[in-house]
């Protein structure tokens, strides 16, 4: 039988040209799909470890990140496009070498803990191995270092039975797979299906130069002069994730195959990252949007049945460090089920939101982790939820 189903999905980010795919994990994906299991080889029907049909049905299994050894990305042209102008001294002085160390082993302790909190929730918690992200790497295109393997999030999708590896939008992350590498075998080796997409070669040519990183103004003439640039870039037409592009999608789209549609989401947003800062869908019908970054397709929600509700101002303050984030972390939360929500303990409005639509909080501290770029929907890749295929369209 067909049913349909909404996922989101770690859909293609990109940063590149056309002819590129680099892919990570946050795009709102609307999938249609038979759900069926895969055979071994002598025919019999084998359970994968490895399940998921959308973000909110009961978390069984995740993977979170690892802040351990995190380096900070050289100031690169791609990092440029998507980092903050305020954050760029930081790049250019510390760039390839370890984060303040201060810093990462309180980032670590505070993942610990939320280790902790996930575990008395019930779920089965993995880690990625550690690895020294310090090191000098060389591929015939280019030459890099870095970075770390904090946001499962960017580099792995569960849809279905199935767990797909992305290519990363940075050089600096290039190699970010072996991480995960340990993980990846054994959930294959129980039976899960695994797909890595195709690697950008990422050289020279693959980036748009000329994208204008000074100015937002800049990017805003570009978006009204229709131009759309898939390097580093995206217009306020066609909101692709900077570590989005079309060929990454088409990708996606062909891989799933035409069981499956996928549904470009577009947003004002004149420096886009990923999605779950912007639109994060936490239950089915029910979606946090950023009110400072409206969708563009929020009718085709609004005719669903969807409700949009917008995020409460986050209350980081100012003097906190966020080297790659926007302070809209404060949405970037996690579901344990539709009823339980893993929120920052301090973003009491947000907590609030979430009891008025009568969803639990679990309270927890990360603030010294969200430094590296995200909060606990970055810092996870769910594994295993309990749930089957529903249509929401
Ligand atoms: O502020 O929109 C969101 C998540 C980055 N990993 C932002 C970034």
């Amino acid at each position: 039988m067909k049913r349909a189903l909404l996922t989101y999905g770690s859909v293609i980010q990109l940063q590149a040209r056309q002819n590129v795919i680099a892919s990570r994990s946050k795009l709102v994906v609307a999938v249609q799909a038979t759900r069926k299991q895969h055979a071994d080889t002598a025919g019999q029907k084998i359970k994968s470890p490895v399940c998921s049909y959308n973000e909110w049905d009961p978390l069984d299994e995740v993977i979170v990140g690892r802040p351990e050894n995190a380096c900070v990305p050289p100031l690169t042209h791609e990092v440029k496009a998507i980092t903050s102008h305020q954050q760029w001294e930081f790049f250019r002085k510390f760039g390839g070498q370890f984060f303040p160390q201060e810093h990462v082993k309180k980032a670590v302790s505070q993942i610990e803990e939320m280790c902790n909190v996930l575990r008395h929730e019930g779920v089965t918690v993995r880690r990625p191995d550690i690895v020294d992200w310090s090191k000098t790497y060389e591929t015939p295109d280019f030459k890099s270092k870095g970075m770390y393997a904090a946001m499962p999030r960017d580099i792995l999708i569960v849809i279905g039975e199935e767990i797909i590896e992305a290519p990363m939008a940075w050089r600096s992350r290039f190699f970010e797979y072996r991480a995960y590498r340990s993980l990846m075998k054994e959930y294959f080796q129980a039976g899960a299906k695994w797909t890595t997409a195709p690697k950008p070669l990422m050289s020279d040519e693959l980036y748009d130069q000329n994208y204008p990183m000074e100015y937002v103004k800049d990017r805003h003439n570009l978006a009204s002069e229709g131009h759309f640039k898939q390097c580093c870039a995206t217009s306020h037409k066609k909101k692709l994730w900077k570590v989005t592009n079309l060929f990454g999608i088409e990708w996606m789209a062909r891989h799933l195959g035409p069981d499956y549609n996928v549904h470009l989401l577009q947003f004002k947003d004149s420096k886009p990252m990923h999605i779950d800062a912007t639109f994060n869908a936490v239950g089915p019908g029910l979606v946090i949007v950023n009110p400072d970054r409206p969708c563009l397709q929020s009718e085709m929600f609004n005719k669903a049945g969807w409700k949009l509700v917008k995020a409460p101002k986050p209350m980081v303050p100012d003097d906190h460090p966020l080297w790659m984030s926007s302070k809209w972390l404060s949405m970037n939360v996690l579901m344990l089920d539709e009823r339980r929500v893993m929120v920052c303990k301090h973003e009491i409005p947000t907590i609030r939101m979430f009891e008025s639509l009568g969803i639990k909080a679990i309270p927890v501290d990360i603030r010294f982790a969200n430094s590296l770029g995200g909060g606990f929907h970055c810092w996870t890749t769910d594994v295993r939820r309990r749930g089957v295929l529903e249509s929401y369209f």
